[in-house]
């Protein structure tokens, strides 16, 4: 048995637990990551693309930003396209100044995989069979296999950033935690390819043949996305029936103006929302997808993550530099605040710009339930209020401080 020790044990090599980890480092509170699939793995998942300011403005606190300052693009609005028409969100001009960057999750994760190589800093990659012990006693543990031998790291709080699949959660008694879920009956189709995007600014477009998103990584690389249905495989989509159907859910001018070419990636995800609560129990803390999960639609999942790791990064630094440990237990209250807003608008631009078909979990059926979303479209997208209030939970709502 190997024996090592750490201040904060970090599970999950993502985005939450690298950030964290880089964070903590830089308060010089050790940390340790222990990851299950190798680092190559973790940048082969094609996910987000959007970023919050509050995000972008963690990854400079944590010293990794200059990547993303110096290739992010900076976008001041969105588009919506629906019922025909094409509807501008003016970022900057409704929040009065804020806007997000267009910058990939891969990105991000290899910056920060190259900041904690470089400092030096310990990170288990291919750890198998995790378990976390004690949680609820002063000195909780991790136990591991690495390279066919036997692992103990004991720590002093555990960081669980292991994802929707992860072992953390499951470390909590099921009747110590609520789970809150919500199954959509459809997933998106992500297709990445080399080829200049259709539009300098997002478009989301609800069409007649379901949802469609046109996204971007840089002025050569483009990311579309199709709402499929829930059976589908990738290998339904050749990629010219991805084209030609995107063609179809496009504004007529976008569709123009697409230029296609072979996808670089492809892949399914299915669509929920999800949020465990507590976020904490004892000395384990959630933090991202592991604690919570958001259709893609609002493009807030890594941003929901990036908030809970600044709530948990104040709190750790506050016991670590004041010895303040009365303030650990307000990270679940103050964490799901924000998850809740986040779900929240994700929820509901996923109702508003999906085709649900036949199958609408509201108690009403799916005509009464598309009439009401044709109002909310009519009344958010016509109106300045409305406009206004898509642009503020767009951008991100502030975060909390501890
Ligand atoms: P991750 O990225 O899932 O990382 C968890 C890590 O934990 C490891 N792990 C374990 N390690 C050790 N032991 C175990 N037992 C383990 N079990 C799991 C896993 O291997 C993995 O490396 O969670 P994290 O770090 O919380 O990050 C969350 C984000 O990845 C996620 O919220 C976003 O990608 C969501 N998302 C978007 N978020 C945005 O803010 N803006 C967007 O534009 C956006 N677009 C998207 C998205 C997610 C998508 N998919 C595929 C779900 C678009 C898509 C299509
Ligand atoms: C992406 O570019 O991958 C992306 C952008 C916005 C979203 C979801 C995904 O809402």
């Amino acid at each position: 048995m190997n024996k090592i020790s750490t201040q904060v044990a970090i599970i999950g090599a993502g985005p939450s637990g690298l950030l964290l980890g880089q964070l903590l480092h830089k308060q010089g509170i050790s940390n340790v990551i222990i990851e299950r699939v190798t680092g190559d793995y973790v940048l082969g998942r094609i996910r987000a693309g959007i970023l919050e300011q509050g995000f972008a403005d963690l990854v400079r606190e944590a010293g990794v930003a200059e990547r993303m300052d110096a290739e992010g693009e900076i976008h001041e609005g969105v588009e919506i396209a629906a019922d025909g028409e094409r509807f501008h969100i003016d970022l900057k001009g409704l929040t009065g100044g804020d806007v997000v960057i267009c910058y990939g999750q891969t990105e991000i994760t290899s910056d920060l995989m190259a900041a904690r190589a470089a400092a030096g800093l310990e990170t288990y990659y291919e750890a198998e069979n995790a378990q976390l012990h004690e949680v609820t006693g002063d000195k909780p543990w991790v136990s591991f296999e690495h390279q066919g031998e036997q692992y103990r790291l004991d720590c002093d709080y555990i960081a669980g950033c292991d994802g929707f699949h992860g072992v953390s959660r499951q470390t909590i008694p099921a009747d110590k935690r609520t789970e809150h879920e919500r199954v959509y009956p459809f997933g998106w189709l992500g297709l990445l390819s080399d080829t200049p995007p259709v539009s300098e600014e997002l478009i989301y477009c609800k069409s007649e043949r379901g949802f469609a998103l046109a996204s971007r990584r840089s002025a050569t690389r483009s990311r579309y996305y199709l709402q499929v249905p829930l059976d589908d495989t990738v290998e339904d989509w050749s990629d010219e029936d991805f084209w030609q159907e995107l063609k179809k859910r496009l504004p007529a001018d976008a569709a123009d103006a697409l230029v296609t070419g072979p996808s670089i990636e492809k892949s399914i995800a299915p669509l929920r929302s999800f949020v465990c609560e507590p976020m904490q129990y004892g000395k384990l803390f959630l933090v991202g997808d592991a604690a919570h999960i958001v259709p893609p639609t609002g493009a807030k999942g890594l941003n929901l993550a990036a908030s809970d790791v600044a709530a948990l990064y104040q709190i750790l630094t506050r016991v670590y530099h004041d010895n303040d440990t009365d303030c650990v237990s307000r990270y679940s209250e103050v964490a799901l605040r924000r998850v809740w807003h986040g779900e929240r608008f994700s929820w509901w631009m996923s109702n508003m710009l999906h085709d649900f078909g036949d199958e609408v979990a509201t108690g009403m059926d799916s005509k009464t339930f598309s009439r009401f979303m044709d109002s909310e479209r009519d009344y958010y997208l016509k109106t300045e209020e409305g406009k206004t209030v898509i642009a503020r939970q767009y951008v991100g709502l502030p975060y909390e401080k501890v």
